[in-house]
This record gives C-alpha cells, structure tokens and sequence, in this order.
C-alpha cells in the first residue's frame, strides 16, 4: 500500500507538470504501459499477494488506475488545445466564425407560394415529364402537324441518340415515355399534362402542374429560353368563365394583394375556346401572364372525354414573370444568372 502511495503521488505530480503530448505519452506507457508499465506491474503482483493484502491493495491499484487514465486524457486535451493555439496559430477555443447557410431559390420559394394558394383552393399538385412527346405537347391539344400554331413554341426536338445522353433524371423520365417509338421533345409548355392527368382521372377535379419548360427563342428581359409555368386545370359539369375569373381574381389578391390590377383579353390558343390570356399592371404598364380558356372539345375527345358531359378551363402561368412583379425584379435573365449577389437578396 506504500507503494502504492508513493506512486500515485509521483504519477500524478508527473502529468501536472508534463508540457507537451509526448512526454504525456511516455508517461501514460511508464505507469500504464502494458508490458512495463509501473502501476501494471503491481496489479499483475496481486495474484501472489496473501488474500489478506490483495483485498486492500487491489481495489486501491483499480482505483488509482481510473484517476491516473482520466487524468492523462484530461491533460492530453488541454495540451491539444495549447498546441494547436502555438503551433498552428489557431485558437479553438475562440468563438467561431458563422458559416453561411443555403436557402431556397426565390423561384421555388415564388412557386411554393403558389402551391400552397392553389391547395387552400383545393387543387391537387401534380407533376410531369419535362421530356415529353409530340402526342402530348401537340397533337392532344388540337395542334395537328403542320398547324401554323406550332410556331407559337419553338421547340428544342431530341435526337433519338441525344436521348441516351440527356441526364440522368429526363432520361428516366424518357423511359417511362416509350423513347423507341415516339419522336421527343423538351416540353414547350405545361399543358401536355391536360391530358395525360385526365387520361388516368375521372371529373370532377381540380389540379395545378408546376414544373419546367424549354423554348428555343431569342432571350430579352422577360423572355428565357427555359423558365417554369404552372398549368391549370379544372374540370366538371357546369365549370365555367365565371368559376375561373373568381379563382384568378382570387389567386392573384392572394399572391399581390388587394391592389393588384389584372386585364382579361380575348387570345387564341387551339386547346381553348374561347381563349384568353390575363396581364398585370407594372410600372405603368401591362405585363403578359398567363394563356387560358375554356378546354377545347377536341382536348376532352383526346382524353377519351365525352364533351358533350363536361366543362373545363385551363391556364398557364409564367412564374418567373410573377415572381419579378412581386419582387420587382427588372430582367428575367437575373434569375439564371447564378449571381449570388442576386440569389442572397430574397
Ligand atoms: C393556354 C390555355 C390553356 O388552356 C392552358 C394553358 C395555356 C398557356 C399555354 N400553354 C402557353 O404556354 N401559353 S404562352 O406561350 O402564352 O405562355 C404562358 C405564359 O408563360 C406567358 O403568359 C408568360 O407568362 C410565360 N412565358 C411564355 N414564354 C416565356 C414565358 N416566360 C418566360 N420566358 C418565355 N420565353
């Protein structure tokens, strides 16, 4: 037991004067050590002690085992720290400095807002293919090939080879589309899924489609050639004009508030009849936000609808150009831009 005394006292005086890790770590294997280690030898002695001895000296050698180990460590860390504060120059225990955090694109953040309109509304969120076929984009919507209205979408076709190089997302996408027999495009708008929901769907329903399209057109301060839209689409037995201008009146005082200034006027899109599209008031001028009207009977036959049983409308959205009125951004183009000190505004 004077042994014992005696080392611990040593042990312990040892590491409180010990100045760096490696004599920190030369301690730790003098006392500790497994094959010479001095408080080691003594508890291996405690085998050939009288049993008398061994019940005093082993708990007491356990004991001074533990405090000699916490000791070490806790002398181990303080040592790191004042290493690291002289050797690198850097002082862990300094506050740190704050680490900038993410946040959602005022994009998504615009379309969120939308979403979440639309739902107290009622309408359901779905989403589609951005690589889409010509059936969808044209076809179903009463754009037969070889109609002048196609030009209203330039479009960006893919190659059957450019297929299997799109990403990877489009080309899962793609898949699910059949690729080998139909001819792809990248989606001009997103009312193809008119008819693909209304394919799996019985009325009545409403529903919204945020999502993204591509156009191959010259760019200017409120035309991109890629931007996101959110399609409309209700349908029923007696949905009429008048149900849409209230769900829009609604939407847009929602979204702007009261004072908004919305302008309806007669348009011509060949999936609506009639059609329409709605402007804005800003900055003393009109600002072209949607296409909508009433769903063509063509597009309800497309669907395997009976038009003579139902009514519809649909619009389109330009999101983009919500989002500049609102947050009163010039030009379209700062949206793509990737310029953070653009992105860290909103
Ligand atoms: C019409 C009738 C319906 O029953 C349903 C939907 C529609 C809209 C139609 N599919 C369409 O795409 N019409 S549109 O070409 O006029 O585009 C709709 C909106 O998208 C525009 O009002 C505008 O806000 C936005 N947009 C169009 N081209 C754009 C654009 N935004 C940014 N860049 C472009 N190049």
């Amino acid at each position: 037991m004077a042994n014992l005394e005696q080392l611990k006292k040593q042990a312990l005086e040892a590491v409180k004067q010990s100045k760096d890790i490696k004599n920190l770590e030369e301690l730790r294997v003098r006392f500790l050590g497994r094959e010479k280690g001095e408080l080691t030898k003594i508890l291996r002695s405690l085998g050939a002690m009288p049993l008398e001895e061994k019940k005093k000296v082993g708990p007491a050698a356990n004991a001074l085992r533990a405090e000699l180990e916490q000791a070490l460590d806790k002398k181990s860390a303080e040592l790191r720290v004042n290493s690291l504060k002289f050797e690198v120059g850097l002082d862990i225990t300094m506050p740190g400095t704050k680490v900038g955090v993410g946040h959602l694109h005022l994009l998504t953040q615009v379309e969120k807002q939308v979403r979440e309109i639309f739902k107290a509304m009622n309408f359901s969120v779905i989403t589609g293919p951005e690589a889409e076929t010509e059936k969808y984009n044209f076809d179903a919507l009463n754009i037969p090939k070889d109609h002048p209205a196609r030009d209203m979408w330039d479009t960006f076709w893919l190659r059957q080879n450019e297929q299997l190089t799109i990403n990877k997302k489009l080309l899962t996408e793609s898949k699910k589309l059949k690729v080998k027999s139909e001819k792809l495009l990248m989606r001009t708008h997103t009312s193809p899924m008119q008819v693909r929901f209304m394919e799996k769907h019985k009325p009545p329903f409403q529903i919204i489609v945020p999502g993204r399209v591509f156009r191959f057109e010259a760019t200017d301060a409120s035309h991109e050639i890629n931007f996101y839209q959110v399609e409309g689409l209700m349908v029923g037995r007696d949905v009429n004009l008048a149900n849409f201008k209230f769900v829009m009146n609604e939407f847009f005082q929602r979204l702007f508030g009261k004072g908004i200034k919305l302008r309806y006027r007669p348009s011509y899109f060949p999936f609506v009849e009639p059609g329409l599209e709605i402007d804005i008031e800003w900055k003393g001028k009109w600002l072209e936000i949607m296409g909508a009207g009433m769903v063509h009977p063509r597009v309800f036959e497309a669907a395997h609808y009976n038009p003579r049983d139902l009514q519809g409308f649909a619009f389109g959205l330009g999101l983009e150009r919500i989002a500049m009125i609102k947050y009163n951004i010039p030009d379209i183009r700062l949206f793509y831009s990737g310029d953070l000190r653009f992105i860290k505004q909103f």
